[in-house]
């Protein structure tokens, strides 16, 4: 991790029992997504599924380091943003399901996530269009003189659409607190980086350089750096200093979408890259958890799981005549 130049240190470091927590959050969104995968596959959990198994570190080190007031948006591969940020999974679990119990009432499914009073502004679709949102977001903190913060999360894909460029390039010129979070994974669906990057995966900063922007360079396995990283661009941004990019490099060791052949990937390098760069390992030896612990812990996160199932099957199905209920705006707004 870089330092911002000129930054003084912020309270950067977790206490053991913090990162301990962190550790099982992890644990929970790890298995979590092996859960909806399995769910998936047999065909109870309608629509499209991406999971984010490999980047877990970086959803719950940003979300750790943000304070309750912030807001983050997320992308198509949305779980692990929206436990990370608060939300319990029995309400991701139920949206998965479809049923009102979920925390987009049963509308969005797993790609459009969203949990407002929790700063979750939203899971989207569509790639890079949670970057405008979040310097509309941030543009309102500023102007509202609050200290708040905005963060988008997005994928090396999305820096080449044009919401990327016309956000950072806004957010650097109203000087806007955003904080501009990369996970570079190094794929677009089944593009490598070098086929849709004129810029090597470890030079994205320059995206950032191009606006005059703040960038932080971040392993995206250690969540401790991820955390530290976030704390020191919060702290920046708010200051009124402007936004910060962070480009946190971590991998995808999953296919692009659940079912996903991945022909286009050597399987071989893919498994041992799970081997050798799994975040919760990292932190599992770091922490010196034992195998009795940790089969411990795993039985009860695992039974987390299963019952957010439960809950999620015995959920309500959404009305049919309320199909049109979030789409247009419920009378509560003027009009001028
Ligand atoms: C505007 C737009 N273009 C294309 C797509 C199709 N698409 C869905 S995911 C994806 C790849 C995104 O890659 P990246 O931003 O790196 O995110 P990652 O999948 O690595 O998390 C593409 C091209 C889309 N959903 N929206």
């Amino acid at each position: 991790m870089t330092q911002v130049e000129g930054e003084p240190r912020v309270d950067a470091v977790l206490p053991e029992e913090r990162l301990r927590g962190l550790f099982r959050e992890m644990l929970v969104i790890r298995r979590f997504e092996e859960k909806v995968e399995e769910r998936f596959r047999a065909g109870e959990l309608p629509g499209f599924l991406h999971v984010a198994i490999g980047q877990e570190a970086v959803a719950c080190g940003v979300c750790a380091a943000l304070e309750p007031d912030d807001v983050i948006s997320s992308t198509h591969r949305a779980h692990a943003h929206t436990i990370a940020k608060g939300t319990h999974i029995n309400a991701v679990m139920a949206e998965m399901y479809g049923k009102k119990e979920g925390c987009s009432g049963g509308y969005g499914g797993s790609m459009h996530l969203y949990d407002v009073a929790r700063g979750n502004m939203g899971a989207n679709a569509v790639v890079g269009a949670g970057l405008p949102m979040m310097a509309g977001a941030a543009l309102a903190f500023t102007l509202k003189g609050e200290p708040r913060v905005a963060v988008p999360f997005f994928g090396d894909g999305a820096t080449n659409t044009g919401a990327f460029h016309e956000s950072m390039n806004l957010a650097q010129l109203w000087k806007l607190p955003v904080v501009f979070v990369l996970e570079n994974n190094g794929w677009a669906e089944s593009t490598p980086a070098s086929q849709q990057l004129p810029l090597a995966v470890e030079d994205m900063h320059h995206r950032a350089l191009a606006y005059g922007m703040h960038h932080l360079e971040v392993d995206g396995q250690d969540v401790e750096a991820v955390f530290a990283a976030t704390r020191e661009a919060r702290a920046h941004a708010v200051s009124g200093k402007g936004p910060v990019f962070m480009n946190v490099r971590t991998f995808r060791f999953t296919g692009h979408y659940v079912g996903d052949p991945q022909v286009y990937r050597d399987k071989a390098e893919a498994r041992e890259l799970a081997e050798t760069h799994d975040p919760i390992e990292r932190l599992r030896v770091r922490l010196g958890v034992s195998d009795e612990d940790f089969e411990r812990l795993d039985a009860e996160v695992q039974a987390e799981v299963d019952a957010s199932v439960d809950f999620a099957k015995a959920g309500t199905d959404p009305a049919p005549e309320d199909a049109l209920r979030w789409v247009y705006a419920d009378g509560t707004m003027e009009r001028s």
